[in-house]
């Protein structure tokens, strides 16, 4: 079943209902932007002047760190101080794993019946963009919906995960005492990320170890900003430092906000989401316009030393601009060897 597109009168409709609180509207509504179907952009468009109201708050860190317990005390807090929240649980790798589902599971059941939450889990990677691009659309749908802080959880591993880290305003790692000893080794990733760190599980033994270990990689970050970026002992499963953790939290926005940062990282981000939306939709362009076989062809020009890569890169490109426009005058063919050869 693919669902028909949207007339604009169904996506100001949808869009309306959306903003009015009605969850099945929001439901609809996300899941045509997760899964690309004909609307998604009418209704990213209609959603994208209403956005940027919300906080959103990226939580990342090791598997089985802790994450969506402590991003389910987060909402259960947040909710406590009158906020909205909207979680975002970003997991393409493993869609039917356990791990995160039980994990949902459980928060599903805490956070049940509360019309101040909306829980999603994201589990497709989806073409538009990449996994950086689709959060921050999902994002936009709950900013639009009013929700006032968003939860962004993703796994710490891998480069798409952490650029969806960093659609947040906010990013905190979450690491566990164990982590203290790997500390050294992660900072080229999850350590250069992180405005707040926090050792969760730390009813175990070495969560102080872990913090200074913490600390000491912190002074070889090779960004530095007037920010002080604490490092905080949460024990998640029995809420103990989650209070605290949100009140580093709102310092930090506030902390953005007041100078202006805020603005400054936004801008950043829609930067950087602009540049992926024009990569991926030259490059979707792109790959619609040469053959497999053509493609193929040049390959193995390549590996048995006919073709350079450059010129077969430039082979390539112009199969496809003859492919755009078909009254062109034909040049030479992928397979044809470099011009100079013709001569
Ligand atoms: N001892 C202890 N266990 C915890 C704490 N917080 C979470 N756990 C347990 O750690 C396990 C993993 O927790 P999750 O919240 O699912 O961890 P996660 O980081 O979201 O895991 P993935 O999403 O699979 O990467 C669960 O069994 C939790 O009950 C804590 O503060 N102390
Ligand atoms: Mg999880």
């Amino acid at each position: 079943m693919t669902p028909s597109s949207l007339s604009t009168s169904e996506v100001s409709d949808l869009v309306a209902r959306i903003e009015q609180g009605d969850r099945v509207a929001l439901a609809r509504a996300i899941s045509r932007v997760e899964n690309e179907t004909p609307g998604s952009i009418a209704i990213l468009d209609a959603c994208f002047p209403r956005t940027g109201r919300a906080f959103r708050i990226g939580v990342t860190g090791p598997p089985g760190a802790g994450k969506s317990t402590l991003v389910t005390r987060l909402a259960q807090e947040y909710r406590s101080r009158g906020e909205t929240v909207a979680i975002v649980a970003v997991d393409p790798t493993s869609p039917f794993t356990g791990g995160a589902l039980l994990g949902d599971r459980v928060r599903m059941g805490e956070l049940a019946g509360d019309d101040g939450v909306f829980i999603r889990s994201m589990a497709t990677r989806g073409s538009m963009g990449g996994l950086a691009v689709q959060t921050a659309q999902v994002c936009d749908v709950f900013d639009a919906a009013g929700f006032s802080r968003i939860l962004i959880e993703t796994v710490g591993v891998g480069q798409s995960e952490l650029e969806v880290a960093q659609t947040a305003d906010s990013t905190t790692v979450v690491l566990v005492p164990e982590s203290g000893d790997a500390v050294q080794a992660m900072k080229a990733g999850l350590m250069e990320i992180g405005d707040l760190f926090v050792v969760n599980k730390a009813d175990r033994d070495g969560a102080d170890r872990a913090v200074f270990a913490i600390r000491s990689a912190l002074e070889l970050r090779s960004i530095r900003s007037e920010w002080n970026v604490p490092v905080l002992l949460t024990a998640a499963s029995i809420g103990r430092g989650v209070s605290e953790y949100v009140e580093r939290l709102e310092e930090h926005l506030a902390f953005l906000a007041g100078r202006g940062d805020l603005e400054r990282r936004r801008r950043e981000r829609l930067s950087q989401r602009l540049d992926d939306l024009v990569r991926d939709r030259l490059w979707s362009g792109f790959r619609s316009r040469v053959t497999r076989e053509s493609r193929e062809s040049l390959v193995v020009a390549m590996l048995e030393r006919r073709m350079t890569p450059h010129v077969a890169a430039d082979r390539l490109l112009e199969s496809a601009e003859r492919a755009a426009s078909p009254t062109a005058p034909p040049t030479a063919s992928p397979t044809a060897p470099p011009r100079d050869a013709e001569t």
